[in-house]
């Protein structure tokens, strides 16, 4: 049997200056670098346009056998967001009185948190991130997905990446257990919601925890390489 040819296309490929590439790369890293998890939003609105610009590039993920096992809902409605705020601080309220643990509320301490979360009402937009653990084919039969836990995460990186380099403030909660959401955005029973993403402009004089990131040393371990 002879094997299939596998269609291809021209791979488009920037092949960037040393000195661009050095340029690029730490541009990049500071501008990643100055941001940070905002809790305190203003209702400044967002236009939805540049909303689908930074999905389009969480979309844009690799993900295991290209199976794209993720589903975007992005909610810039008043009413949905007020559902939302009112499920998850239910939610929260058992988690910050008790369901937490002490070890658990102890770590949280330094941020701040509390079951209050009127940012899911006050920011433009709140994004619903859901992974497919398994696809359907058209007669309803289930298709197995691979490393999805992996793809979203890529995907979920992504979108915030790309929604603080178009200069919004970004959130990530996750409300526990957040089962409630399929129900509120309609998703299909095989999609799991995995993640909150707020997105809009930090409230005037917004203030964030004074916490800082690990030294590299103790996050990055080199082997070989040449430093050149
Ligand atoms: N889901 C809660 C608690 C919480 C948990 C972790 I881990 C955080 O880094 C922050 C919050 C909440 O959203 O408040």
């Amino acid at each position: 049997m002879t094997a299939q040819a596998r269609p291809t296309v021209p791979l488009d490929f920037a092949d960037r200056t040393p000195e661009e590439a050095a340029r690029r790369a730490a541009d990049f890293a500071d501008l990643m670098g100055r941001r940070r998890t905002v809790r305190d939003f203003s209702d400044r609105p967002v236009p939805r346009a540049l909303i689908a610009d930074c999905l389009r590039a969480a979309v844009s993920a690799p993900s295991g056998a290209n199976q794209q096992p993720w589903h975007f809902v992005a909610i810039g409605d008043g009413a949905t967001k007020a559902r939302i705020r009112l499920a998850a601080e239910a939610e929260e309220r058992a988690f910050y009185a008790g369901r937490a643990g002490a070890a658990w509320l102890a770590a949280l301490a330094p941020l701040g948190t509390d079951a209050r979360k009127p940012f899911l009402e006050v920011a433009p937009w709140v994004i619903v991130i859901f992974a497919a653990r398994h696809g359907l084919d058209s007669a309803g039969n289930r298709i197995k997905h691979y490393y999805v836990n992996e793809s979203v995460g890529i995907a979920t990186g992504l979108l915030i990446a790309a929604l603080h380099n178009a200069g919004l403030a970004t959130l990530t909660h996750t409300p526990s257990p957040m089962g409630f959401l399929t129900d509120i955005c309609g998703r299909p029973a095989n999609e799991k919601p995995v993640m909150l993403v707020v997105a809009g402009y930090p409230a005037p004089g917004a203030r964030v925890p004074a916490i800082a990131r690990k030294p590299a040393r103790e996050t990055i371990t080199w082997i070989g390489g040449d430093e050149r």
